[in-house]
């Protein structure tokens, strides 16, 4: 690990740490850890996300002080954790051009190496991975809040310790973290178990209109924005969603489609470990990893899904 840029975080100012927009368990998770580590040593630091955080993670500790980018603040360190790209920072990518160190923490392959001071290991699982090992060679104590953000990190990237991405520094990583007391049974049960009665009504709507192509292998899901309005308007819980499809037997690609503005869809792809569905991703201007990307497309419905079906079956694997 870079020491220089360990030292860069210790100098004394304003600092803070930003979350990615559609906040996931890594980002939350690592940025909060690194915020109070630094609280800690006496930094001031503020935990930046230009986006709403879901509900299902508010047993984060801290949780609460997660805030949006305030225009005329100026930092003296700003840390863009867990953000493949610039763009992902929302507004807050303001907040981070206009601060005097630039440090991203990071670990997805596509990371176009934006930030000028990089701690960063595609090997990782997790950010939270890395993390661990920031704040441990930042002299900082690791408590129990620290401990359960970060495991809240890993596990989220990992699928609970089951994608491919999970090597044994993740395992020891994560047993390191039980030492200090954490509630795992609390936490696996919010991240993994837990689900509101709005998701589940709207997981029943993906479902009941899921679209099978090439033998089964490929299953695509999408809500409409009526659909949207139609169940919750304030729902924020889609990213479990396309989940359901890849758990499928036989599947190997799943894919939930979501409109998030007029004709413009967010698009989540999910694969088997077999298949790699990260070049796909890529071309649409999005990235991600092996088994887990995500884009934007914009178009109408009907043709999207004929598009991707036909993209993705030449990566099926039969
Ligand atoms: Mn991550």
């Amino acid at each position: 690990m870079n020491d220089k840029i360990i030292s860069q975080l210790k100098k004394h100012g304003k600092a803070c740490v930003i979350m990615h927009i559609s906040p996931d368990g890594d980002t939350l998770g690592s940025a909060i850890a690194l915020c109070l580590a630094l609280r800690s040593l006496g930094i001031s630091c503020d935990a930046i996300c230009d986006d709403n955080v879901p509900g299902k993670y508010s047993f984060v500790p801290h949780i609460s002080e997660v805030k949006k980018s305030e225009e005329g603040i100026r930092y003296d360190t700003a840390v863009a954790v867990d953000c493949a790209d610039m763009h992902l920072l929302g507004d807050a990518a303001k907040v981070f051009r206009a601060a005097k160190n630039r440090i991203c923490i990071d670990h997805h392959a596509s990371n176009p190496h934006y930030a000028e001071k990089e701690l960063f290991n595609a090997a990782a699982s997790s950010t939270g991975e890395i993390m661990l090992g920031v704040i441990k060679k930042l002299g900082a104590s690791i408590t129990r809040e620290i401990a359960e953000c970060l495991y809240t990190a890993i596990a989220s990237d990992t699928g609970n310790f089951s994608y491919s991405n999970t090597t044994r520094e993740t395992f020891l990583a994560a047993a390191e973290l039980t030492s200090y007391g954490i509630d795992l049974p609390e936490i696996a049960s919010c991240l993994f178990k837990a689900r509101s009665y709005s998701f589940s009504m709207m997981l029943a709507r993906a479902l009941n209109g899921m679209r099978m192509f090439s033998g089964k292998k490929i299953a695509i899901l999408y809500l409409s924005s009526g659909d949207v309005e139609e169940l919750q308007n304030d729902f924020t819980e889609y990213e479990g969603i396309v989940e359901f499809a890849r758990e499928i037997q036989g599947v190997e690609v799943a894919v939930f489609i979501r409109e998030i503005g007029r004709g413009l869809y967010k698009i989540s792809l999910r694969s088997k470990p077999c298949v790699d569905i990260r070049g796909l991703a890529e071309g649409y201007g999005g990235g991600g990893h092996r088994n887990a990307a995500g884009c934007q497309i914009k178009g109408g419905l009907e043709q999207i899904i004929n598009k991707l079906a036909a993209q993705i079956e030449p990566l099926l694997v039969s």
